[in-house]
């Protein structure tokens, strides 16, 4: 494979924590995920969706106009089977997600999971009254019971609708029933996927699509949402609180675990579990201060957003995690798991737990977690990673770190626009109709080492508060906005659009909403619905001057994503390079998927997937799609100039204060 040119670590992420340790690994002579894709430039065929190897007669490499695979499939259907091949894996993870999620209800409402409560009876109860579960006079345990048979038997559903689907604005579900696309049963729609893409079936490219629409609100409107609710109900809905985030949360006098992956599960109780005093007594004993705990990717989020452990960063912070020596332990359940960590932690005395029964790692230490030995499991290995602390070695630790405020559940969102007594989404949808809030942006999904890490997600968010967009940001995107301080309430206000502004200082909330997990865009399925619901925004999702982004993606759980939130309505922009690019240049007949999922998609369910690789053009599309909305909703033209000039006294006051001393008088803190 050909070589590209060689990036510094600059050029490869504006993280300073991050470039600091680039820096460190080459001294070391040790590669990481940025080394391996400047050494590895990504085969152009299979980019851009025009390789077929769903069969022993090929691989078939479509290169020229009129090309077909040697049984005759044209480039269009190799391009949608690609594309809902990945759906159906980033559902499935989801899906699986969320289905060990209704298990371990199950397990706790039995009084069979080890350590676990219900946090959230209020959740509980909302959640089991959408499907007519009686709740009155019930006991918790009772309720939860009979929701867990609920939310697993959507797994398996044969026939009919996912329940969960009832829980869409009622125009949308119209569209659904309309094109036949309403999820029969989540699994069903995943093992369909397979199915119609094997060798000899499904060829007409449209009707491909059609079932990948099926297939990812299986995901969004199902095993995504299952995993979302679950996870409130068990270990509490998230509300702000304050956090820390970069590697500068690891800590030279302490036994650090770092967990990684995705299923609260897990991490909750390693939570629980450092906080016992047994636990804590036997890191005393090791001569060390405690254990400090820290997470990575979508595992970070969860225990961020609820109990405000620190996140030593995205994606691609998991190999430079390590690479600080300063890491007894990373503990892994399921999910963008870089196999390289292994290898990576010979270097060091890093241990790499595998937990899952479905992920193991050659050359990691494995000790399975099951929700009925779950105390006992979250001590052993935190034991494993207090005994190891005495091999550590020399350390690194770059003095980069950033605070944020995460946990804006869309039951928070509800809540803080209007109080206990008047809670409801009418500010917010007020606060655009008015034009001081000009839309709202998703800006969403991963890392990926090929483009420089979190540019594009900071950017464009930055760009889009500019001009008055409120942003909501979730997974990998929203740790990228945390290390740079956009989480920060009233302290990251400067430079913020006059209107939004406003409004953020109005109701105390920072310009970026970090809303959780990947799992957790189902949350913002929700708050769409419920500004739908609200009234004088339309009465569909697609009529709300809302956008979705993905700059950085890299996952099939971002196509999965990216479909269902097109199905439910929404203008979504990927950076990036496009799985179905094709080479129009070349191949005229290469382009016709592209089209479909932008404007086809856009007739039918009045949302697109659009790939952009330039982020001011994904910025001005972005815009352009928002005042468009307002447009033809008839609200007011976005203008700025009318905003930001009501004046308050405290606010000119906290200004002109330097920027921790601001932050000290907002949240009695300062960063140290
Ligand atoms: O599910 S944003 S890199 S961590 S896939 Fe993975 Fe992408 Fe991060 Fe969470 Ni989501």
């Amino acid at each position: 494979m050909a070589r590209k040119k060689k990036r510094t670590p600059q050029e490869q992420t504006i993280d300073p924590a991050a470039q600091e340790m680039l820096i460190y690994a080459d001294e070391l002579g040790i590669s990481t995920a940025f080394t391996r894709a400047d050494n590895m430039m990504p085969c152009n065929i299979g980019a851009t969706g025009m390789c077929c190897k769903l069969c022993g007669m090929g691989p078939c490499r479509l290169t020229k106009e009129g090309h077909t695979g040697v049984c005759g499939a044209t480039i269009d259907t190799i391009q949608a089977r690609n594309l809902i091949r990945a759906i159906a894996a980033g559902s499935a993870a989801h899906s699986d997600h969320g289905r060990d999620m209704a298990f371990t209800l199950k397990a706790v409402a039995n009084g069979e999971a080890e350590g676990y409560v219900i946090r959230d009876i209020a959740k509980l109860r909302h959640v089991a009254s959408n499907y007519d579960i009686p709740i009155e006079g019930r006991a918790p345990e009772e309720i939860a019971d009979e929701l867990a048979d609920l939310y697993i038997s959507q797994f398996g559903q044969q026939r009919g609708e996912v329940v969960i689907i009832g829980r869409a604005p009622e125009n949308r579900q119209k569209i659904w029933k309309e094109q036949g696309v309403i999820p029969r049963g989540i699994d069903r729609e995943v093992v369909e996927a397979l199915h119609r893409t094997h060798i000899g079936d499904d060829q007409d490219p449209e009707h491909i699509l059609e079932h990948a629409i099926r297939t990812s609100l299986a995901d969004g409107w199902g095993g995504s949402m299952i995993a979302t609710d679950v996870s409130d109900i068990l270990f509490g809905t998230p509300a702000p609180i304050l956090g820390e985030a970069n590697l500068g949360v690891l800590k030279d006098n302490m036994v650090n675990v770092v967990v990684h992956g995705h299923e609260p599960t897990l991490s909750q109780m390693i939570v629980a579990a450092s906080q016992d005093p047994e636990i804590i007594e036997y890191a005393k004993a090791a001569g060390t201060e405690g254990v400090n705990l820290s997470g990575i990717c979508c595992t970070a989020n969860e225990i961020l957003m609820r109990q405000g452990i620190p996140a030593a960063g995205n994606f691609l912070h998991q190999e430079l995690s390590i690479l600080t020596g300063a890491v007894e332990a990373m503990v892994v359940d399921v999910q963008c798991i870089m196999q390289a960590l292994v290898g990576l932690a010979e270097n060091f005395h890093t241990q790499i737990i595998t937990t899952s029964p479905k992920v193991k790692i050659k050359g990691a230490t494995h000790i399975e977690f099951h929700e009925e030995r779950a105390l006992t499991t979250a001590k052993e290995i935190l034991k494993t990673a207090i005994d190891n602390y005495k091999n550590r070695g020399q350390t690194k630790i770059p003095n980069v770190k950033e605070k944020l405020i995460p946990g804006f559940s869309h039951e928070y969102i509800n809540y803080m626009l209007g109080g206990a007594y008047r809670a409801s989404f009418r500010p917010l949808n007020d606060a655009i109709m008015s034009g001081r809030i000009r839309g709202v942006a998703a800006i969403v999904g991963c890392n990926n080492p090929r483009s420089q890490q979190d540019y594009l997600h900071t950017y464009i968010t930055k760009k889009l508060l500019e001009q008055d967009v409120l942003v909501v940001e979730t997974g990998c995107g929203a740790i990228a906005s945390a290390k740079l301080g956009l989480l920060l309430g009233e302290a990251g206000l400067d430079k913020v659009g006059p209107g939004l502004r406003e409004v953020c200082e109005t109701i105390g909330i920072p310009p970026v909403l970090h809303m959780g997990s990947c799992v957790d865009n189902t949350r913002i399925l929700t708050v769409l619905t419920q500004m739908v619901e609200e009234g004088g925004l339309g009465d569909d999702i697609h009529q709300i001057p809302a956008v979705g982004l993905a700059p950085e993606w890299m996952s099939e759980k971002a196509l999965a994503i990216g479909t269902y939130c097109v199905a439910s309505g929404v203008y979504v922009i990927f950076g990036g390079s496009s799985p179905v690019s094709g080479m129009p240049d070349r191949m005229a007949d290469s382009a016709l998927v592209a089209e479909y999922i932008s404007t086809g998609w856009e007739e039918i369910y009045g949302g697109k997937l659009e790939f952009i690789a330039d982020p001011d053009e994904m910025i001005s599309k972005a815009l352009e799609h928002i005042d468009t909305k307002r447009a033809d909703l008839g609200l007011p033209e976005y203008k700025p100039e009318l905003f930001g000039r009501s004046g308050d006294t405290r606010m000119i006051e906290l200004e002109a204060l330097p920027l921790e001393a601001r932050r000290k008088a907002i949240y009695g803190v300062a960063a140290d």
